[in-house]
């Protein structure tokens, strides 16, 4: 047996909201995100909001795959939309790296996970566009925003995963209840990408690009079910197993 050298997998960062007035800007991620990567064999680095493109850039050649992480809402005029009221926290630097991460990801075939704003994220920069706020924006779907105040691993709806998708290989169901911390879903589907899971109320919460080695993305937020549920930590084995490709 060959030992292999661990992939690199970067993780895209939030802008943390200081508790203090005094307290500088700072950035972080969920650790959640990082015990998943870890524990799917790969090396987990924390990407920074660079938006000078050399920079950035010579930051990505580094990496073996890219995992789009979950946080503020993009910009609407990146999808050539108004902001409306409903619309929430934009963090512009961060909505620039994020973009061009993912065009060069899908473009030259680097292995992608993009998970809740990472799936939106994903549509937009490849043309798509989102809902600023299901609840204000679709009537008639059920509250997808379940944050704060239940625990982030509370599975509030099902979804139906399409047959034979990458993603249905991959936790290997075709119905299986998930969390929900998203106001926003994705609108119009990005040429490139396929639905390949809903919820109930019809809101797509997966697509996956269908020439592409491995660019896979969901609404829900596996990296806190993965302590406990193969289903979800299977997500992180697969981006990890496309990064050995
Ligand atoms: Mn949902």
């Amino acid at each position: 047996m060959t030992l292999r050298r661990p992939s690199v997998i970067g993780i895209t960062c939030t802008e943390l909201q200081p508790e203090q007035a005094d307290r500088p800007p700072r950035i972080g991620q969920n650790q959640s995100y990082i015990r998943a990567v870890s524990r799917a064999g790969a090396a987990p680095l924390l990407i920074p909001h660079i938006t000078d493109e050399p920079r950035l850039r010579a930051l990505y050649g580094r990496l073996d795959g890219i995992l789009l992480s979950g946080g503020e809402d993009i910009d609407p005029a990146h999808y050539g939309e108004r902001v409306h009221e409903k619309c929430r926290t934009i963090a512009a630097r961060r909505d620039e790296t994020e973009l061009m991460l993912a065009r060069w990801a899908m473009d030259e075939g680097k292995p992608l996970l993009a998970i809740c704003r990472g799936i939106q994220v994903l549509n937009v920069a490849q043309g798509g566009s989102l809902y600023q706020d299901i609840q204000a924006q679709i009537p008639g779907t059920e509250r997808h925003d379940w944050y704060p105040g239940y625990p982030r691993n509370h599975r509030p709806h099902t979804v139906t995963i399409a047959p034979g998708t990458r993603l249905a290989g991959i936790v290997e169901e075709t119905s299986m209840p998930v969390n929900s911390l998203h106001h926003q879903a994705l609108k119009k589907i990005a040429p490139g990408l396929v639905v390949t899971a809903c919820a109930p109320d019809g809101i797509v919460e997966a697509v996956e690009a269908d020439n592409h080695p491995f660019a896979v993305a969901v609404q829900w937020h596996p990296e806190e079910l993965a302590d406990n549920d193969p289903r979800a930590q299977h997500l992180f084995d697969a981006l990890a197993e496309a990064c050995q490709q």
